[in-house]
């Protein structure tokens, strides 16, 4: 067998301080024609502001988002009679009665989420005589700048859009390569009551309110209502645009702009919303829209086109240049975007590797566009949305779909577009604190699986708490709160920032412990189960039928108490404080119900196992061990593994997009980068569909390369860019490993900058399927365990053979996970690769490299 050398060398001024980043010209989306659907679009944004560019020739439109435009306003809907009903819930299930205990936890429901609206959509008519020739659209990655240009009547023209986060203004460029080619009207178009009115001659505002109420299904009565009055309810906006022109004539009245024979028009937009915190009405307490809009063009006054297209590059590539990918490419690579994609999907995925790196890097793209600091968290459809009642409210659905939009966070190097999320998580845990209290007379905090701008927490019901609409299969999980906070947990982990664990994250882990444990009931057989518990949107066999939806200790609950436990020891530790409620959680974690791997050697989902073997369903939430958790590894507990491992298998690979993500993720923890590959294939298929379909064969990617549920949902291109990354590194399993998952159709490449818990930047190059360089960037120092498929020969370096657990605390092994296997002989088999595992005592600022030779 080959013998690998390493040598690390402390590299001494890695790179010189380049001026720009390097640019990748395949990192483009571009097509040879307009838009003629919301999905072929393409988006833009700077985490608050959001638009969709069309690229329409002679209309040109810019379907507009802002981030706090929602319906409603704060409002309590945690449900008092919940507590009542939770003493005869828990008996009805002891008693195994499933039934009656669904129809009892309908009486424990509350009010059903606010919406997260469309602004509308900015016109230009008009804008060119002639048909057009040359036409080329595009998004360009390498600097977040969307491009129309084409030819007519011997003019070229050019249209720039794009959304500035330090301007916090949306920015429009018209040019044509004649002077006085520039003509064009403008018109908003908004679903919402509005009216727009001239300030002079370029410039116009348009003022407007949303919705006190938008029905939970559209057709409701009550579908629609905006409060009466200038100070009622609903949230306040004004939209402001100005134009810059060069020659010509420009005017304004009340239906928008008009340019004449300009050179060229520059265009800064500008929103502000009356949104206040969730606390205070946005109606009667909120904040002055115009005085917000304004505050930004004010500070905009001075600077040119130049100067603002600067800056704003200078913002983005800070982030996007982060990290660096090549998974190889073929000649489809520098055809347009919507022809790859549908040769692609013809071709069965055997070709255009580099599309797989447009994806991966599109969601790199789509978290700096939809998440940054003074800006809300994602929502399903991260900040871009055009519908008055889009599906499921465009909410934060947290049972899954908020989490994945924040998975490549931190392993795809985007560490403070995180920011959002974990001030969201700090609101949710204050209201989530009523919703403890009212709902269940717990301490702590809770939230449920939906969510919205308002902070809500209780179970999600329908217009009022008798509503028949609200279901327990989805509405009784208080589980999403606990979820969250490993996200702030994970912050630490990765950035080493103890301020933000002391401050931040571990009060919020403690309140959600303390939750939980007054929420853990003990069994007939002193064991600590939760109850009601369900399996987020599925049910379990009663009586041969699929029916059941409340359990008692489903392996979802008790994965996220795992987790948060484990979690919360652990930060406790390192704060070196509550030693004694530390004790406590891990006598806990002893004392919970066992998992169990089941009749068909599936990790079993339910308290008795009651798993339906022909079971599709698109959620697998017990699998939260393997991913997003880790207390299921291959390596340290390969019987759950391969529990894991059946139970992926049973589903199959279908589902929707964000659950074929969620596979990939799976697989990729698993060690099979080869499946993991097939479910990203899958979910890189163009699909035309675009109405709500939970069918097995659902997913997809659309033109623009927005995930499909379908219809359109974000979390999918997330979980698709977080399931690269952990095809080629893993850093939770008490090691950094290097191309844990590298499938067989990724022979050569080389990523740079994903990073690992620890703190610690990796660079890796490939060849034939083998690591052949490595360079390892050490942000905080400590202990470096790497993991790797081939060995290395470490005599007289710095490297010594791994012995004995980690010493490095970010790198810590979970307790391990009591288990009652039921027949060892049906669990699947879990080949895996030989590894060697080498320690590297590393010093906070010093880069290791890692050469083969
Ligand atoms: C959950 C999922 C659905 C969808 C919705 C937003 O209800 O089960 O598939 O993603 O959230």
């Amino acid at each position: 067998m080959k013998r690998y050398t390493i040598t690390f060398l402390l590299l001494l001024a890695v790179q010189a301080l380049s001026a720009a980043p390097p640019q990748d010209s395949l990192l483009r989306l571009w097509y040879r024609q307009p838009a003629t659907q919301w999905v072929a679009a393409l988006p833009v944004g700077n985490g608050r502001i959001g638009a969709m560019v069309f690229g329409g020739v002679q209309q040109e439109q810019l379907q507009l988002n802002e981030g706090y435009l929602w319906s409603g306003g704060p409002r309590d809907g945690n449900n008092p009679q919940a507590k009542q009903t939770l003493p005869f819930i828990r008996q009805l299930l002891f008693e195994e009665k499933y039934i009656e205990a669904d129809q009892a936890a309908r009486k424990m429901m509350g009010l059903y989420s606010a919406r997260y609206l469309t602004l509308g959509s900015l016109f230009f008519d008009n804008t060119i005589n002639g048909s057009p020739e040359q036409y080329r659209r595009q998004l360009d990655l390498n600097n977040a700048l969307s491009t129309v240009t084409f030819t007519a009547g011997g003019v070229t023209y050019t249209r720039e859009v794009f959304i500035s986060y330090p301007a916090q203004l949306l920015v429009v460029r018209f040019r044509g390569s004649r002077s006085g080619a520039i003509t064009f009207n403008t018109r908003f178009q908004n679903p919402m009551p509005h009216h727009t009115q001239a300030v002079n001659d370029r410039y116009v505002v348009m003022k407007g309110k949303c919705p006190e109420y938008v029905a939970n299904r559209p057709a409701e009565a009550r579908q629609i209502v905006y409060a009466p009055g200038g100070n009622g309810e609903g949230m306040n906006y004004e939209v402001h645009l100005q134009a810059r022109v060069k020659d010509g004539a420009v005017h304004a009245d009340t239906s928008g702009l008009k340019v004449q024979g300009a050179s060229e028009v520059v265009l800064l937009l500008s929103i502000g919303t009356s949104y206040n915190g969730p606390d205070k009405s946005p109606g009667r307490e909120g904040k002055d829209p115009a005085a917000e809009a304004l505050r930004y063009l004010d500070a905009a006054r001075q600077k040119d086109y130049a100067q603002l297209l600067q800056e704003h590059e200078k913002d983005y590539q800070a982030l996007f240049s982060k990290v660096q990918l090549d998974l190889g490419k073929d000649s489809s690579a520098t055809q347009a975007t919507d022809v790859r994609l549908k040769a692609y999907t013809a071709s069965g995925g055997h070709r255009d590797p580099q599309l797989t790196t447009l994806l991966y890097q599109y969601g790199r793209y789509l978290m700096i566009a939809g998440s940054r600091k003074g800006g809300p968290a994602m929502t399903l459809q991260g900040l871009w949305n055009h519908e008055m009642q889009p599906p499921w409210g465009s909410n934060y659905t947290i049972n899954i779909n908020t989490e994945m939009n924040y998975w490549p966070s931190e392993t795809a190097n985007l560490s403070e577009c995180g920011i959002p999320l974990f001030n969201f998580i700090m609101q949710l845990a204050q209201k989530g604190r009523v919703t403890a209290a009212v709902n269940y007379g717990a301490r702590g905090w809770t939230a449920h699986h939906n969510a919205d701008i308002w902070a809500m927490t209780n179970p999600a019901g329908g217009i009022d708490f008798n509503d028949p609409r609200g279901n327990p299969r989805w509405a009784i999980w208080p589980m999403g709160g606990a979820w969250l906070t490993r996200h702030l947990w994970e912050h630490y982990l990765f950035t080493g920032n103890r301020s933000f664990l002391a401050d931040t994250a571990y009060p919020v882990m403690k309140s959600a412990v303390e939750f939980m444990l007054d929420w853990l009931i003990k069994n007939d057989k002193g064991q600590w189960v939760t109850s009601p518990a369900t399996s987020p949107e599925n049910n379990f066999l009663v009586n041969g039928k699929r029916e059941g939806s409340v359990s008692i200790a489903t392996t979802m609950d008790l994965s996220i108490i795992r987790d948060l436990f484990n979690n919360t020891v652990q930060a406790a530790q390192l704060l070196n404080k509550d030693a004694a409620f530390a004790t406590q959680l891990k006598a806990r974690l002893q004392g919970l119900y066992p998992f169990h791997t089941g009749q068909y050697g599936q990790l079993q989902e339910w308290y008795k196992d009651l798993d339906d073997p022909e079971d599709h369903h698109r959620h697998l939430s017990h699998l939260y061990g393997l991913f997003p958790g880790y207390f299921i590894t291959p390596r340290h507990n390969p019987v759950l593994a391969a529990a894991a491992k059946r139970s992926l298998l049973l589903r199959g690979d279908g589902g929707t997009g964000w659950s074929k993500a969620w596979k990939v993720n799976w697989w990729a923890r698993l060690e099979d980068g080869d499946h993991a590959y097939m479910m990203l294939n899958k979910q890189l298929f163009l699909t035309t569909v675009d109405s709500v379909s939970v069918a097995d064969g659902s997913g997809g990617s659309y033109p623009n390369l927005f995930d499909a549920h379908p219809p359109f949902q974000i979390d999918g291109n997330f979980g698709v860019t977080s399931g690269i990354t952990e095809m080629l590194l893993q850093s939770h399993d008490g090691a950094v490993y290097l191309l844990p998952a590298l499938p067989a159709a990724w022979p050569n490449g080389h990523v740079k900058g994903l990073k690992a818990r620890g703190g610690f930047e990796i660079d890796m190059e490939w060849e034939q399927g083998k690591l052949t360089k490595a360079v390892l960037h050490s942000k905080l120092g400590g202990n470096c365990r790497i993991r790797i498929q081939v060995p290395v020969n470490a005599a007289g370096t710095a490297l010594k053979p791994a012995s004995g657990n980690n010493p490095n605390p970010c790198y810590f092994i979970p307790l391990p996970v009591k288990t009652e296997v039921k027949d060892k002989t049906r669990l699947p088999e879990l080949p895996l690769k030989k590894i060697y595992e080498y320690d590297l005592m590393t010093t906070a600022g010093k880069d290791y490299n890692m050469n083969t030779y």
